[in-house]
């Protein structure tokens, strides 16, 4: 056909002046590599949708991400896919349904890759699409094979296996050994005589930890948390030795900026995409120094002072650059708010009014729509009108098959099978975005129009030491998200007709 033509003659004459010269070859190449825009996906944790200024938090300043929105288009019907971190980055990068499979819940900080190498990731699309790809922060996906990585040795499958050109990362979670930075597949400045050792199920080496030591702490845990210390604060797991290599939280987000303006300045002479899975706001709470006490709220609102201050850094290493203008950057957060996650940081003490989760109802773990509708802002110079709002329905998951069109790469019918092209709604022309939602928690949500059904679950419907309601009820439940947004008036038993279509819609996508 036509179009196959154009492409193979196009290929021929890049060849053909290849030989002929390749100085017209590069500017050929610079002049097409012009209108791939960079792109950036800056992905924020546990940050909830009323944490930030655009979003209507005024106890807590959110400058920067304020200026996303104010240059960009702020999406109020915005999604993760799950209610927890590493269900909503697989989807995210993958383009599939986490709850699709068993494997996708919280992974341990020593878990194996969960991810298949051998499927198309987001990344892989950039990669075909001739950008430089990079992954700069908190992963939580695992490593290695299983039962996972031996972290004195390479450290394969990863990051690298899945498209990306560069890794800088941390494992896990803050909360989660080993408390080590690993770049490509080794763990950064490890000395190998001091070889290090991880465990999720028995102790190993003797080091103190939060339940034997509490008095070496410098924040005490509240619940869970207390096993090796590191860095005076108790995490989940058990660590020994790589002793040079551990990281200081405190530390981590300039060392993520530094990394970011590296890259950047290596790749600027080619399109780039870099996933920045920020480890903020996420507990423990233990911000820089520029950071502490500032916000008023305590550790969890100086660490989103943090978080805005890397948005701020990311948006000015473009500037400097002269990037910003061919650069779309997507902000967003892998799940809802939570104030006490297991640590005494003075978090609900000192929340003095701010409301993390908005007008919604629970927060992470939750089925209720704090778990999952989160901040969503997309900024693209010239591409996105500034200072608007939209009210069209995405998730994460869509970012997939949009980041295709938007590199024109063409996916197969097994790549992505959850996600939904909407490069319209992501620029904003289109109003409307996909059909339905769906939000994962011990069980699964749908949205569809102003009506949210959610499936009935066992479980607890309340979490006493979280302060959250997971939204499991064993009966089934409808809200008319429209004029109820905070979910307070199950609708189940006045509307059978619109559960039984909810519920029969949702069963038909679980069997796709
Ligand atoms: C929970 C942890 C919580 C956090 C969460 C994962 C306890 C008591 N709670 O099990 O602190 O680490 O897992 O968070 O250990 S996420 O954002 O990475 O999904
Ligand atoms: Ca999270």
């Amino acid at each position: 056909n036509r179009k196959y033509f154009f492409e193979i003659a196009h290929r021929i004459i890049f060849v053909l002046l290849f030989f002929i010269s390749p100085s017209i070859t590069n500017q050929l190449m610079a002049q097409t590599n012009k209108d791939k825009p960079n792109v950036i996906f800056i992905y924020a944790d546990d940050l909830g949708y009323g944490d930030v200024g655009c979003y209507g938090a005024t106890k807590v300043k959110t400058p920067n991400i304020d200026k996303l929105a104010s240059h960009g288009l702020l999406f109020k019907n915005g999604y993760a896919t799950s209610a927890t971190c590493t269900p909503s980055r697989y989807s995210l990068l993958t383009g599939q349904y986490a709850w699709r499979r068993e494997d996708t819940g919280i992974a341990t900080g020593d878990a194996s890759l969960i991810i298949d190498p051998t499927k198309k990731s987001i990344a892989d699309v950039f990669k075909l699409a001739n950008y430089k790809t990079a992954v700069l922060g908190k992963w939580h996906l695992g490593l290695g094979n299983s039962p996972g990585p031996n972290w004195n040795h390479y450290i394969s499958p990863g990051p690298l296996e899945l498209g990306f050109d560069y890794s800088f990362i941390i494992p896990a979670t803050l909360d989660r050994v080993p408390t080590v930075f690993v770049k490509d597949h080794q763990v950064l400045n490890l000395d190998l005589k001091d070889s290090m050792l991880v465990s999720y199920t028995h102790p190993v080496g003797n080091e103190p930890t939060g339940k034997n030591n509490p008095e070496k702490l410098k924040m005490m845990y509240s619940n869970g948390h207390d096993q090796t210390i590191v860095n005076g604060i108790s995490r989940i797991g058990y660590m020994t030795g790589g002793n040079a290599a551990r990281w200081k939280d405190e530390e981590l987000a300039p060392i993520f900026i530094d990394e970011t303006r590296n890259f950047i300045s290596e790749n600027k002479g080619n399109p780039f995409f870099i996933y920045f899975p920020s480890s903020d706001i996420h507990v423990p709470r233990s911000p820089n120094k520029m950071f502490v006490g500032k916000s008023g709220l305590g550790p969890r609102g100086d660490a989103i002072l943090q978080l805005d201050w890397t948005v701020g850094q990311i948006v000015h290493i473009l500037d400097s650059l002269k990037l910003s203008d061919n650069t779309l950057i997507v902000f967003s957060s892998d799940n809802g708010p939570v104030v006490d996650d297991g640590y005494k940081d003075k978090a609900v003490e000192m929340l003095n009014g701010h409301t993390p989760a908005g007008e919604f109802r629970g927060g992470k773990y939750s089925k209720f729509e704090a778990g999952t509708r989160v901040p969503f802002i997309v900024k693209w110079p010239g591409k996105v009108k500034a200072g608007t709002q939209s009210s069209a329905k995405i998730s994460q998951v869509d970012l997939f098959a949009t980041m295709a069109q938007l590199c024109q790469q063409k996916l197969d019918a097994q790549d992505a099978p959850d996600s939904f092209p909407l490069l319209n709604s992501l620029m904003g022309k289109d109003k409307v975005g996909r059909d339905y939602i769906i939000s994962h928690n011990q069980g699964l949500a749908i949205i569809k129009g102003d009506w949210k059904y959610i499936d009935p679950s066992s479980g607890k419907s309340y979490n006493k030491f979280t302060n959250i309601e997971t939204g499991n009820n064993t009966e089934p439940q409808l809200y008319n998200i429209k004029i109820d947004a905070g979910e307070q008036t199950n609708l189940a038993s006045k509307h059978p007709e619109t559960v039984e279509s909810l519920k029969s819609l949702l069963k038909q996508i679980e069997q796709n």
